[in-house]
């Protein structure tokens, strides 16, 4: 696996360190707080950034761990300052999770 983007990375984790010791343990706020939700790995071309919406539409390729054939679909993303080092027709490798209401975007590099 290639090294991380430190910034992407920072920009993504940023909320967590702030949310995650705030809130009660026994009921995370989401997923990633606690740690315990699966996280999965893809690669994908971005077809959308929408800033507004905090939304990334993504044409991904097979996500083995979730049994999902290639498809093109809508992602959350944890921190939307991720969108702005993104553009369209760009390659990502991302890692993403189910929150509780859809599945979003922890931390993306260029492939
Ligand atoms: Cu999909």
């Amino acid at each position: 696996m290639k090294r991380l983007n430190p910034f992407i990375l920072i920009a993504a984790l940023a909320p967590l360190t702030t949310v995650a010791h705030a809130e009660d343990t026994r009921q995370p706020a989401s997923p990633f707080d606690a740690g315990i939700s699966a996280t999965h790995h893809a690669t994908g071309r971005i077809v959308k950034v929408d800033g507004i919406a905090g939304m990334l539409t993504l044409a991904h390729g097979p996500v083995t761990t979730l049994n999902w054939p290639p498809m093109t679909m809508a992602f959350g993303v944890q921190n939307t300052r991720l969108l702005d080092t993104l553009s369209e027709g760009q390659t990502i490798d991302f890692e993403f999770a189910y929150d509780g209401s859809i599945y979003t975007i922890a931390e993306a590099q260029p492939h």
